[in-house]
């Protein structure tokens, strides 16, 4: 996809709703650093990216994006971006530091600060309570393998219902609950690093579980709060559309990664072709009696986050197995139960990530959502691309980003939307991923998703040409043209 392809795009030029919010995200481990600062307690991405090997460059949060001091000039930013909202994630670790117990007061003014800024300034807070950051005294105690941890979870949420009240504009519970359960606890490539397929399994259903005791707790405190999750819905094609065994793999990833979530918490009740195919690994004692009705609780919003399509096989046993998912290499599958699908290479262009770019995929999830259930609110709360950015200074002596890739998969995107909406989805919002270049996790700092650009030795952020080419779309609430991206 290039810009020139995409400059006379039919969908330039399309309208939003007036009441179409538009946003950036961020999390708080991929931003904050001031790790050992106000009082904030480890995480397990603390001790994860401290242990050698487990990241790129060995990189860290320490110090990420240091949006802990920086975060007036980020509101600025955000203002002069001119969303509407800006999703932000608490980390559990700096306001109760031992995942259970006493909060640390300080931790939660820097929260009640942030927010109530962004409120002055005309921005909705949509509030993820956890986006992977675990305090580690509750991994200590087994993680998202142990019920205990989503007991301390609905606790942590109470509190910060209570702390924060009706500032927060939209409350997620979780972000993205599919890498928490699969890649922390079964290929190991996020923290807690573990490689335990049951455990895997086990974090799934507790992950749900934290979800329903967590809007329950919300709710008791206050009755009107706007409740959500946010999913990472895989978009999955067979390798060969005639083949049987093909479509028998889909169904198989479809179970593992979406309808694990989806079934629980929109169906009240888990796959029985999920049950049965990991019958092998677990029993699924550990979901008890009354669990999934309280996972089933009503949603006022599902938050989909979507950057590709994967594509699987049947493998066909011999040679070597590829498992190219997208979510990095691992010699343990993070696909529990499943070693009989190959993930397979899916046709370009792609992204820095290695992943394929694929708009009409956005519009196939959100229409499949909308048609299984129907009249539910969506937004799409991630979206966007890591590409290789190079800063320039212009010949008016300006530090300048021309990302025309990204403004190019940004419109794509967005015109995605456009058309799920056109087919009757009710979509409520879009959220760039993300507002600034940050810590990606396993792969450190050497991916950019940044609408704003920060060199991380001295901190200074800089609009790239998608920041420019987004603030139009803010504002003007209609598609802009690619070629509209230079101040
Ligand atoms: O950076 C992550 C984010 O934390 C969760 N969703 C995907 C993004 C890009 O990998």
């Amino acid at each position: 996809m290039t810009t020139a392809e995409t400059a006379g795009s039919p969908a330039t030029g399309r309208t939003f709703p007036d009441d179409f919010l538009w946003g950036t995200a961020t999390a708080a481990y991929q931003i904050e650093g001031a790790a050992t600062e106000g009082g904030r307690g480890p995480s397990i991405w603390d001790t994860y990216s401290h242990t050698p090997g487990r990241t790129r460059d060995g990189d860290t949060g320490d110090v990420a994006c240091d949006h802990y001091h920086r975060w007036r000039e980020d509101v600025d930013h955000l203002e002069r971006l001119g969303v509407d909202a800006y999703r932000l994630s608490i980390s559990w670790p700096r306001v109760q530091p031992g995942g259970r117990g006493p909060l640390n007061a300080e931790g939660v003014a820097f929260y009640r600060d942030l927010i109530d800024t962004l409120r002055e300034r005309g921005i909705r807070p949509v509030v993820t309570l956890y986006h992977w950051d675990l305090p580690q005294e509750l991994e200590d105690a087994g993680g998202w393998a142990n019920r205990a941890t989503a007991e301390a979870f609905g606790e942590y949420a109470r509190a910060m219902a209570t702390e924060l009240g009706e500032r927060v504009e939209v409350w997620t519970t979780l972000n993205e609950p599919w890498c928490s359960a699969y890649l922390g606890y079964a290929s190991g490539v996020h923290a807690p690093g573990r490689t335990e397929p049951a455990a895997a399994l086990a974090a799934v259903h507790h992950l749900n579980l934290a979800h329903g005791l967590a809007a329950a707790a919300i709710r008791d405190v206050l009755p009107g709060a706007q409740v959500s999750i946010t999913l990472n819905l895989h978009v999955i094609r067979p390798d060969d559309a005639s083949s049987e065994a093909d479509a028998d793999a889909v169904r198989r990833i479809d179970a593992l990664a979406n309808r694990a979530f989806l079934g629980p918490l929109l169906d009240g009740a888990y796959p029985a072709d999920l049950l049965a195919d990991t019958a092998s690994v677990t029993d699924w004692s550990f979901v008890r009696d009354g669990d999934t009705a309280l996972i089933a609780q009503p949603l006022d919003l599902l938050g989909i986050n979507y950057y590709s399509t994967v594509r699987v096989r049947r493998y066909a046993g011999t040679g070597e197995r590829s498992e190219n998912d997208g979510h990095g290499s691992s010699a343990h599958s993070a696909w529990v139960a499943a070693g009989d699908v190959e993930f397979v290479t899916q046709p370009g262009p792609y992204t820095a990530m290695g992943w394929n770019i694929e708009p009409a995929g956005l519009t196939e999830l959100l229409l499949r959502i909308h048609t299984e259930h129907p009249g539910l609110p969506m937004a799409v709360t991630e979206n966007g691309a890591a590409f290789d950015d190079e800063v320039v200074t212009d010949a008016d002596g300006r530090r300048r980003v021309h990302d025309e890739r990204r403004v190019a998969y940004l419109h794509d995107h967005v015109a995605a939307v456009g058309d799920a909406l056109d087919a009757g989805a009710d979509v409520r919002g879009y959220f760039a991923w993300s507002l600034m270049d940050n810590f990606e996790w396993g792969y450190g700092y050497s991916k950019r998703f940044g609408i704003l650009h920060v060199d991380y030795p001295t901190g200074e952020r800089t609009w790239k040409d998608s920041a420019y080419w987004f603030a139009r779309l803010a504002s003007s609430r209609t598609l802009p043209p690619v070629t509209a991206s230079t101040p």
